[in-house]
């Protein structure tokens, strides 16, 4: 195995024995096969859309396919080897398809004609070279090639909600598989990749768009909300991960039960939908961001729903309370597929829950959020007076994830450090280094605003937009924002090539630089975007007010 997709890449450079996610080296090879298996589907996916043959059902397992494969979202080997199988038979259909038009694709690459009869042979096909990542010899290339399939992949999660909502733009599926069968391309020069890699940004830009249309239209625009984080003595089920037409499903489902439902890490933004505030069973938030999960399950005490990333693989002795949905999955773990309607039966988990015991109380009180786009609209008034009067000097963007490594306590003595007429605004798992510190407000106007996911970092630059258009600059770099973003898996990656679409320079990205920008490509980002690491918090707190 070889993986270097996400910050924790062992030694900064790649996991090569097991990944420090817990991936297995046998699960990375199948993942990086369905990979090489879609990247061989789109090259006919391409021709397809050419000559308008149907690709509804292609673009759908793509985006899933993708999805599956992002950092601590299914470590479940069945699947792979079944979504594997698949794919080729996808593959198979549409060069029939495109023959019967007499359409015959020749020099096809390795990745378009491989084929496996058994789990056995698959498996020895995903340990070949030829299919990782190291098939790429030269670093640049190859570093711009993964930047392209991450960056796709944080694209595919977000189209992937977006879908599950009704919410579809076939421009963005095209891209995709343009993308994919791209980074097989050998003619293309190191320029034609980086423009590309820019043009992945547009289309992440529009993917989070599309997926912000979806949320708010169907569930309200999120508004400025108070959530209990303490709990209440009824049996109840935790929800994870970012889909909220599974939480929404969940709530339904859960009416009326005596069965409490309370989100863990990233689902805690659904709180600051309206349209969740009608059920009195949705109690609050319970802990923090994904990696405190195993101690933070153990105390809850009731079932746990993933409907995506980030799980870390569960103890034994709560295993069995854990569910998984969608693109997500863990062996041993009990996974609820949709039927063809989209619907999904949560009965089994709401059973389990009633026998279980209630939440165990770690902590008590409150934190607020609900700062997306139209409810700082609301407040733009307030804002730009604050600006204008020099009581909010800086707005520092702090979006992204969070993670384990101790080096990320960074970010929480960033926000303590921060000077009183500075305002955070974040969005991702990011928010729990410093969402629950007493950081205080600014004339009513709290001093971190979370917007939401990290999808949501779409409204951070809505936000900034508007603001360069209401104080009437030219240019989005002219505002009194600096960028200081956390990542760690590939929709960071996703949301971090959007902003360079949107023109935002100097953004700073931490705890570490990924392992797959080589030398060369790192230095085109610099020297292009001024992007850079970080250093220390004093240092960086005086860089970024000078
Ligand atoms: Fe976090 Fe995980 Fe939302 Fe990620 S829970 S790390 S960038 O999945 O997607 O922010
Ligand atoms: Fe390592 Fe991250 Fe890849 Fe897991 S996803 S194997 S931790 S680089």
């Amino acid at each position: 195995m070889f993986c270097y997709q996400c910050q924790e890449a062992a030694k900064g450079t790649g996991c090569t024995l097991a990944g420090v996610c817990g991936k297995k080296p046998e699960l990375a090879n199948l993942q990086d096969l369905l990979i090489y298996t879609m990247k061989g589907l789109s090259i006919f996916a391409n021709e397809a859309r050419k000559v308008e043959i149907d690709l509804n059902q292609v673009d759908e397992f793509i985006v899933n396919g993708l999805f599956m494969t992002i950092t601590n979202a299914n470590f479940d080997e069945n699947a792979f080897y079944q979504t594997i199988r698949e794919g080729l038979i996808l593959r198979e259909g549409l060069k029939t398809k495109l023959e019967e038009k007499g359409i015959v694709l020749e020099n096809l690459h390795d990745s378009a004609t491989w084929t496996a009869d058994s789990n056995s042979k698959m498996e020895a096909k995903a340990d070949s070279v030829v299919v990782g990542v190291l098939a790429t010899e030269n670093e640049d290339v190859r570093s711009l090639r993964e930047l392209i399939t991450y960056g796709v992949k944080g694209m595919a999660a977000y189209a992937h909600h977006a879908y599950n909502l009704g919410k579809e733009n076939n421009e963005i599926y095209a891209f995709i598989t343009k993308a994919l069968a791209a980074t097989l391309d050998d003619t293309l020069s190191a320029d034609e990749l980086v423009a590309l890699t820019l043009e992945t940004g547009k289309y992440g830009v529009d993917t989070m768009a599309l997926l912000d249309e979806a949320n708010t239209s169907t569930y309200g625009n999120p508004e400025i909300t108070e959530v209990n984080i303490g709990v209440r003595n009824n049996p109840a089920i935790l929800i994870s991960g970012h889909d909220l037409s599974d939480l929404e499903q969940l709530l339904e489902q859960t009416k009326g039960t005596g069965v409490d439902v309370y989100t863990h890490s990233e689902m805690l933004p659904a709180h600051y939908y309206p349209a969740f505030k009608k059920y009195d069973n949705f109690v609050g938030n319970y802990g923090n961001a994904w990696w405190k999960q195993k101690e933070e399950f153990e105390s809850f005490n009731g079932p746990v729903l993933f409907t995506t990333n980030c799980i870390v693989p569960p103890k034994a002795n709560h295993m069995d309370r854990i569910y998984t949905t969608g693109a997500s999955g863990f062996p041993g773990c009990k996974h609820i597929e949709a039927d063809e309607n989209g619907k999904k039966d949560f009965s089994e988990i709401i059973e389990h829950a009633k026998k279980l015991d209630s939440p165990t109380e770690i902590e008590t009180g409150s934190i607020v959020g609900g700062f997306a786009h139209a409810q700082v609209f609301a407040l733009a008034d307030k804002v730009v007076e604050a600006v204008k009067s020099g009581a909010i000097k800086k707005f520092f963007v702090m979006a992204g994830c969070d993670g384990r490594m101790k080096s990320r306590d960074y970010y929480t003595d960033f926000a303590k450090q921060l000077p009183d007429d500075t305002v955070i605004l974040t969005a991702g798992c990011a928010k729990y280094k410093y969402n629950k510190l007493p950081l205080g407000d600014i004339g009513g106007i709290p001093r971190v605003l979370d917007a939401g996911q990290c999808n949501d970092s779409y409204s951070l630059a809505v936000i900034a937009l508007k603001l360069k258009e209401v104080f009437e600059l030219n240019d989005i770099n002219e505002l009194p924002i600096a960028y200081n973003i956390a990542w760690y898996e590939q929709k960071a990656v996703i949301v971090l090539l959007a902003l360079l679409h949107l023109g935002v320079k100097n953004i700073h990205l931490g705890p570490t630089l990924p392992a797959f920008l080589s030398p060369n490509v790192a230095k085109v980002l610099v020297e292009t975007f001024g992007i850079g690491g970080i250093t220390n918090v004093e240092d960086d707190i005086k860089m970024f007010l000078q």
